[in-house]
């Protein structure tokens, strides 16, 4: 009595070889400059960054100028409103004189 035996047909599915390729292309480390903050439209006055310059960027300036508050570089930046390379109270003044209009606009330009 032969009893067909089903052929267990293994569907083996051969190992695909992906030609791994070697990285001929060197991986390039962009090193990004330290100053220039040129990537994003910056505001001048806006420190912290939320579109808008108004009086919470000339308490952030005051703080800062009274070592209460750290920034980054971009920060600093946007915070030498009057562009004399310090961040102080002038600076927060202009800022606080930009919000209630009497300046339209800084020393500095964006
Ligand atoms: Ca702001
Ligand atoms: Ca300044």
């Amino acid at each position: 009595m032969t009893e067909p035996t089903e052929p267990t047909e293994e569907v083996t599915t051969a190992p695909v070889t992906e030609p791994t390729e070697p990285l001929t292309e060197p991986v390039e480390t962009t090193v990004e400059p330290t100053v220039e903050p040129t990537t994003e439209p910056l505001i001048i006055g806006d420190v912290n960054f939320d579109g808008t310059v108004d009086v919470m960027d000339a308490v952030m300036v005051q703080l800062y100028a009274t070592d209460n508050a750290s920034f980054d570089d971009t920060q600093k930046y946007a915070a030498d409103v009057n562009d004399d390379g310090n961040i102080d109270v002038l600076d927060a003044m202009d800022i606080q004189k930009y919000v209630s209009s009497k300046i339209t606009e800084f020393k500095k330009k964006s």
